[in-house]
């Protein structure tokens, strides 16, 4: 057997040797691997004596042992030395920006719903949601449009093969709260809706916001009251508002909702297409037909109720003239709102 105090010595003077950890892993490899000069002495063991072998066996494992400590402590040294030598060579600026760390931010769109949320609940509303995918009954039939109405055919439903659809609204939301819930009641029911229509102004996916009030007395003079406080709440500026007669199946009467123009003040823009107004909503007293279908007696109780495009709520409230950028996802847009507040 060859000294194997002279090995354990050879082998610790290389390990102190290494000046780095590159080196220092040859050298483990070198000597303690698969051919390394230890683990040779180890097969070699066989040639010994039954006698001999325990004590031989101990003390190349011992050696060993004394190997494997001096390179973790050398390691660890190497590695501090290393680190060192990053921290003098160059002060770190710890203001720097991280790499690859960019901070996100609201869609505007998201935006522009949690605000309508935070004032509507300031008002005493509560939020509802509800699936996407509906029945005929909840976004049709209960809201007082039967089969055969022409109210179906302008929708531009995206129907299923078994017969089920893609809400056109989010009026089936507010029909399912009032039949699990009952009157009095005061909802908003903002969410995502689906129409086969695409241009530069329509999106076959868009967000709409509806609202719905049901009690006893609930009056036409409440609506336009919520309806004008939310507006101006919204938009956060005095604004005029006007309503106009109009046709829903669902509400009677019903009108539509203007407001004074919030980027000329009611004065004539481009936006108003100079007539000082922007029609920004639909409303009415709910048909009573609606109040029956989901279980409210409409000789006790009579309610409210609205819709509007959120998209556009944005557009208007954050200056955005084109509604397909919301759509987008282009970060040269998207990015300029991330700051913001709601
Ligand atoms: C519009 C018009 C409107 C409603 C939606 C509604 C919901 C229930 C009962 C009665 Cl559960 N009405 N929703 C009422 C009037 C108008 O939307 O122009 N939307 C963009």
């Amino acid at each position: 057997m060859t000294d194997l105090t002279a090995l354990a010595a050879a082998a610790l003077g290389e390990v102190a040797a290494c000046g780095d950890l590159t080196a220092l892993d040859e050298v483990r490899v070198r000597w303690l691997g698969k051919k390394g000069a230890f683990t040779e002495q180890l097969k070699a063991l066989g040639r010994l004596s039954a006698a001999e072998r325990p004590a031989a066996g101990e003390r190349i494992n011992e050696a060993k042992e004394k190997l494997h400590a001096a390179i973790a402590q050398r390691r660890s040294l190497l590695e501090r030395a290393a680190i060192e030598r990053e921290l003098s060579a160059g002060r770190i600026d710890v203001t720097l920006p991280g790499r690859g760390e960019e901070s996100g931010g609201l869609h505007p769109v998201t935006r522009a719903r949690l605000r309508i949320e935070t004032l509507f609940r300031r008002a005493g509303f509560e939020v509802a949601s509800g699936p996407e995918i509906e029945d005929d009954y909840h976004n049709f039939t209960a809201l007082n449009i039967p089969p055969d109405h022409p109210a179906r055919a302008m929708h531009d439903t995206f129907y299923f093969p078994d017969g089920r659809l893609l809400r056109t609204h989010t009026s089936p939301v507010q029909v399912r709260a009032l039949r699990e819930r009952g009157a009095p009641l005061a909802i908003i029911a903002p969410g995502r809706v689906y129409r086969n229509d695409s241009d530069m102004t329509h999106s076959p996916m868009f967000h709409q916001l509806e609202g719905l009030v049901v009690g006893e007395d609930v009056s036409f003079a409440n609506m336009k009251a919520a309806l004008h406080g939310f507006l101006q709440a919204f938009f956060e500026r005095d604004l005029a508002m006007r309503l106009r007669p109009s046709y829903f199946p669902f509400t009677e009467p019903s009108a539509e909702v203007d407001m004074s123009c919030v980027f000329c003040s009611g004065k004539g823009c481009r936006v108003c297409k100079f007539t000082g107004w922007l029609e920004i909503s639909g409303c009415g007293m709910v048909h009573p037909n609606v109040l029956a279908a989901s279980g409210v007696d409409p000789e006790r109780f009579s309610g409210y109720a609205f819709g509007a495009g959120i998209d556009r709520l944005a557009m208007l409230r954050y200056g955005v003239n084109d509604l397909r950028l919301f759509f987008e996802n282009d970060l040269r847009f998207l990015t300029q709102f991330r700051s913001l507040g709601t």
